[in-house]
């Protein structure tokens, strides 16, 4: 893994010119598009629906950077990546933003050349098990053969708990998503371990039959998942880093893409900042004042994002819990926009 790291850092010095130009944002606006990293299909998160449509959590938050950059949520490309690809893609080029499920580490944040830019989910990780396998706590998972996918932080982790918990276990690491899960349907594997959102995702969406499968109580770390840029590039972390705050900003503010016109003629001052009524924070990013506008019009607030793509409306059905806004009892915390 540190091998692993050293060669992921030292390609990053060769090809990253691009990075080191720190351009992104203008990049980006004669491109005309955003080149957003997400994963191979993860519903919830990143996945295309039946008609080809990308959609979840992180591809909207893809969208929100091409209506805060481009004034059009559909100029985005969605370049697919697996857990192993993912930091390489970012460090060479070949995309501007990691939006995909991805955990928050000391190393991916220093040593891989990237950094993150906000938390767009909080979570952690756990294990899927076949209810046949009589198992009610990840303590019992001694001897047990545990799926994984390479290149993840769950890797780690597991070792991690695995080792400060007495537990052997044997591994059953696959670099394809779709082979790791088939595998684990297959029953070469007691479990599967990943963050909790992924569990979640993989119980309803690709199992045959989900209510046979559970996610066991325990959370055995914290998966901070959210969005990355390369490292050397102030103004373009800046916009990604915005439009996240313009997006849970607008949820704590009540302004959603339903009343975002209305809310135009607001009063309130926070309202009239964020909408570029009252003008200043575009110009701030080098966007349009209308950046946060397009973003809540045509792609919603947090809160709408997490419910449509997540929460306990959408087949995942997760509930809010840290992902609540702060003055609910949860992490989200919007910086203020003034
Ligand atoms: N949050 C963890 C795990 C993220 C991750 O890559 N999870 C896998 C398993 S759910 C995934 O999304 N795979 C989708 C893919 O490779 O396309 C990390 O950042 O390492």
């Amino acid at each position: 893994m540190r091998y692993l790291s050293c060669v992921l850092a030292a390609s990053a010095l060769l090809l990253g010119s691009h990075a080191a130009r720190g351009d992104t944002l203008d990049v980006v606006k004669q491109r005309g598009h955003v080149q957003c990293g997400v994963t191979t299909g993860f519903a919830g998160f990143s996945a295309p629906d039946d008609k080809g449509v990308w959609r979840g959590l992180d591809i909207d938050f893809c969208r929100a950077v091409a209506a805060a950059v481009l004034g059009d949520a559909g100029k985005f490309k969605a370049v697919p990546l697996n857990s192993q690809q993912r930091f390489t893609a970012l460090q060479s080029g070949e995309i501007d933003l990691l939006a995909r499920n991805t955990s928050v580490t000391q190393q991916r944040d220093t040593a891989l050349g990237a950094i993150h830019a906000g938390i767009n989910f909080y979570d952690g990780q756990g294990f899927l098990v076949h209810k046949s396998l009589g198992v009610t706590s990840a303590k019992e998972l001694d001897q047990a053969s545990i799926c994984m996918q390479t290149g993840t932080s769950n890797e780690n982790t597991m070792a991690d708990w695995a080792r400060a918990n007495g537990i052997t276990y044997r591994p059953v690491v696959i670099e394809q998503f779709n082979e790791v899960v088939n595998a684990f349907a297959a029953g070469r594997c007691d479990a599967f371990t990943t963050d909790a959102s992924g569990l979640a995702s993989i119980r309803v969406s690709r199992m045959q039959d989900p209510d046979a499968y559970e996610v066991l109580p325990e959370l055995i770390s914290k998966e901070p998942l959210g969005p990355f840029v390369r490292q050397g590039d102030d103004a373009w972390l800046n916009v990604v880093k915005w439009t996240l705050h313009a997006m849970t900003g607008a949820e704590e503010l009540g302004v959603t893409s339903a009343n975002v016109d209305e809310s135009l003629q607001s009063k309130n001052p926070a309202i009239r900042r964020l909408l570029g009524v009252t003008p200043g924070a575009g110009k701030n990013l080098g966007l349009d004042e209308k950046w946060a506008y397009n973003i809540v019009k045509q792609v919603g607030n947090y809160g709408e994002s997490f419910e449509r793509n997540v929460g306990m409306a959408s087949p995942l059905k997760i509930p809010r819990g840290l992902n609540a806004l702060w003055s609910d009892g949860g992490l989200i915390y919007p910086l203020p926009i003034r």
